[in-house]
């Protein structure tokens, strides 16, 4: 089913006060403003509808939206983020999501950035942020939606924050992964797009409508792809890297 929607927000302010593991040192505002705007430009272009929502200086880390929620074309599912300073970013955007239908509640947390949806059978990571609890509650609900999941534990993979970090789903069934998820049990038998170590932040890219986003200045993921046949765009992330988010993390889409 074609995407058609998305829901983005502005960075904030207090953007460089947010979460980060990076040693790559202060983001600048106004280029992460610039960067926001090719990415929503990026968006449109694939034929998405923006909702673009005006910046909340109260949560620094909150124009990475796709932590907040599942969106499904079944309905939403709200996240409860496993970092506490991100916790009210949910009630926030909460009027923005479409036909919420489940929520996920404590002690679960979870956050979107650990969920891949894969043709429709969702990947649930389980990080620092999404725990155990939260990934039963979520299996539950997405369940009762008619979907299925499986679990993939990366809590000893310290590189990456969420699942997405180091996974990607393409619309034909390829993913696109790092080596130490490649190598998982669990995605055995799919077909992988490997993304070599020191390209791994190329890693969290995403594909709306046959269209491929990926991070600019890692060529050789851009070359697996174009080879694959994928007409792939690159934009520039810099300043989003500082903060640990990636292209996935930008926007909720449907
Ligand atoms: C955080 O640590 O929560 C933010 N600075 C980055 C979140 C990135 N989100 C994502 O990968 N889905």
């Amino acid at each position: 089913m074609p995407l058609t929607r998305a829901i983005v927000k502005l960075p904030s302010s207090t953007f460089a006060d947010g979460l980060t593991t990076s040693e790559l040192g202060a983001p600048s505002l106004t280029l992460a403003r610039t960067q926001h705007e090719r990415y929503c430009e990026a968006l449109e272009g694939c034929g998405l509808a923006l909702t673009r929502l005006p910046a909340d200086e109260r949560y620094p880390d909150s124009t990475f939206v796709e932590d907040t929620a599942i969106l499904t074309a079944r309905g939403t599912i709200a996240c409860r983020p496993g970092a506490e300073s991100r916790q009210g970013e949910v009630a926030a955007i909460r009027g923005a999501l479409p036909h919420v239908v489940g929520a996920i509640e404590a002690p679960g947390a979870v956050d979107g950035g650990d969920i891949c949806d894969a043709g429709g059978h969702f990947l649930i990571g389980l990080s620092s942020r999404t725990n155990d609890e939260g990934a039963r509650q979520l299996a539950e609900i997405l369940s009762e939606l008619g979907y299925g999941s499986t679990t993939v534990d990366l809590r000893g993979e310290p590189a990456l924050l969420h699942l997405k970090s180091g996974l990607a789903a393409l619309d034909d069934g390829h993913l696109v992964a790092v080596d130490a998820l490649a190598a998982k049990a669990e995605l055995r038998g799919r077909e992988i797009v490997r993304v070599a170590d020191d390209e791994a932040y190329a890693a969290n890219c995403i594909c709306i409508n046959g269209r491929v986003l990926i991070a600019s200045g890692f060529p050789r993921l851009l070359r697996s792809l174009r080879d694959l046949g994928y007409d792939v765009l690159t934009l520039d992330m810099s300043e989003f890297q500082k903060m640990d988010g990636g292209l996935s993390c930008l926007s909720l889409r449907v």
